[in-house]
C-alpha cells in the first residue's frame, strides 16, 4: 500500500512519470470532490472506485465517460481531484478530459498500465498498474489491476482520514492480500464455464445483472461479451430491472446474475425469482458454499468469498472466461476483435 504513495519516478527522458502519490496525497485526503474519467473497461473500474471511495473515505465521487466530459462544460475547479484511468495510457478522450481539468486548476492523478505513456506524462502524479502487456485488445487483467490499485489508494486515504475503523481497515487488508489466491481459484472454474458457454453460444442477447459492488461487474461482463463475441449484451443494476429490461425476459433470454454474498444478497435473490417466474435462463455467479441460489437457477458458478468491496476482482473472472469461450466457439478473433483498437487515439 505504501507503494502507492512513494512519490515520483523519472523516465529515461527525465520527464516525471507515475510512481505513486506523494506530493498530492494531502490534496487527495482533503478533497471535497473526486471526479473519475475513463472509457470502456477502465470506466467500469472507476465505478467500483466510486463505491469504495464513498463508502470508506466519505468523499463524494463522480464517474464520467471521458468522451462526454471533454465535450461539455463540466463544473471542475481548483481543489477537485481527478482520477484518469486507462490501460493503454493513450486514449484520446481521457487525455482531453485530463487537459480540460488541469486547465481549470484540478489535480489530475493517473492510474495506467503503460509506463511512459501519454496519460502518465500528463498526470500530476499517479500509479502504474504494472499488469504487464495486454495481449488482446479487450482489457482483462488491466481491469483487475486497476481495481487493486484504486482500492489500495482508497484504503490508505480512509486510514489517514480516520473514516475507516482500524480493525476494519486491517481486516480488509488481510482480504486484499488473499485476492491473488482467490483469483487463481476463480480461474479454476474454466472447464465448467466452457460447458455453460457451449449451451449459450448461439444466444442473440444476454442480460447481466448485479447490485452494489457487483453492478459494475455486470456492466463489465456485458462489455466483454459484446467486444469479443459480438453478442448483444446489456449490463444493468438488478434493482432497475423492473423499470424496463424485465420486458425482455422470456425463455430465450440468458440472464447472468452476479449474486455473491454481500449486503444486497436478499434483494438479488428476489430479483432472481422475478426472472425465473418469467422463464428466463439464469446463470448465477455465487459465493462458495451458497446453498440457496443453486436450487433456484439453471447454472451456478462458485467463486471464493471475500469482502464485498473486493468481490469485483474475483467475480469478473468467470465472466471474462464466459465471453472468451463463447467467442472461441463462435470463431471470432478473441485477440483482435473487429472494429476495436488497442488504443483509441482519435
Ligand atoms: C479503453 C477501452 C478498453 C477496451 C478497448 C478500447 O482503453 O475502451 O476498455 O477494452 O480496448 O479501449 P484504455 O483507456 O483503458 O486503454
Amino acid at each position: 500500500i505504501k507503494d502507492c504513495f512513494r512519490g515520483r519516478l523519472k523516465a529515461n527522458d527525465g520527464k516525471l512519470v507515475l510512481g505513486g502519490i506523494r506530493e498530492y496525497s494531502n490534496a487527495l485526503i482533503n478533497a471535497e470532490r473526486i471526479v473519475i474519467v475513463a472509457c470502456g473497461t477502465s470506466w467500469h473500474a472507476g465505478l467500483v472506485a466510486e463505491y469504495i471511495f464513498e463508502e470508506f473515505c466519505r468523499i463524494p465521487v463522480e464517474v464520467e465517460y471521458a468522451s462526454e466530459f471533454r465535450y461539455r462544460n463540466p463544473v471542475i475547479k481548483e481543489g477537485d481531484i481527478m482520477f484518469a484511468i486507462s490501460q493503454s495510457g493513450e486514449t484520446a478522450d481521457t487525455l482531453a478530459a485530463m487537459e480540460l481539468a488541469k486547465s481549470k486548476g484540478a489535480v489530475v492523478l493517473g492510474v495506467c498500465n503503460v509506463v511512459g505513456s501519454s496519460i502518465s506524462r500528463v498526470s500530476h502524479e499517479g500509479v502504474y498498474t504494472h499488469a504487464g502487456p495486454e495481449i488482446g485488445v479487450a482489457s482483462t487483467k488491466a481491469f483487475t489491476a486497476q481495481l487493486t490499485v484504486l482500492t489500495m489508494i482508497a484504503l490508505r486515504v480512509a486510514h489517514r482520514k480516520g473514516t475507516l475503523a482500524e480493525q476494519r481497515y486491517r481486516e480488509i487488508l488481510v482480504d486484499l492480500e488473499n485476492i491473488p489466491n482467490k483469483v487463481a481459484k476463480a480461474l479454476e472454474t474454466d472447464k465448467q464455464v466452457e460447458k455453460i458457454a457451449a449451451l449459450f453460444k448461439d444466444a442473440r442477447n444476454f442480460l447481466y445483472l448485479g447490485r452494489g459492488y457487483n453492478f459494475p461487474v455486470a456492466l463489465e461482463g456485458a462489455l466483454k461479451l459484446k467486444e469479443i463475441s459480438y453478442i448483444h449484451a446489456e449490463g444493468y443494476p438488478a434493482a432497475e430491472m423492473k423499470h424496463g429490461p424485465i420486458a425482455l425476459i422470456d425463455e430465450e433470454m440468458p440472464v447472468v446474475f452476479i449474486a455473491t454474498r454481500d449486503s444486497s444478497y436478499d434483494k438479488i435473490v428476489s430479483n432472481i425469482q422475478e426472472v425465473k417466474a418469467r422463464k428466463g435462463k439464469v446463470i448465477a455467479i455465487v459465493s462458495e458454499g451458497d446453498s440457496l441460489i443453486p436450487g433456484m437457477v439453471d447454472h451456478t458458478i462458485e467463486v471464493p468469498g471475500t469482502h464485498e468491496a473486493l468481490m469485483p476482482m474475483v467475480a469478473t473472472i468467470p465472466l471474462q472466461l464466459l465471453s472468451y469461450h463463447i467467442a472461441v466457439m463462435r470463431g471470432t478473433n478473441v485477440d483482435q476483435p473487429r472494429n476495436l483498437a488497442k488504443s483509441v487515439t482519435v
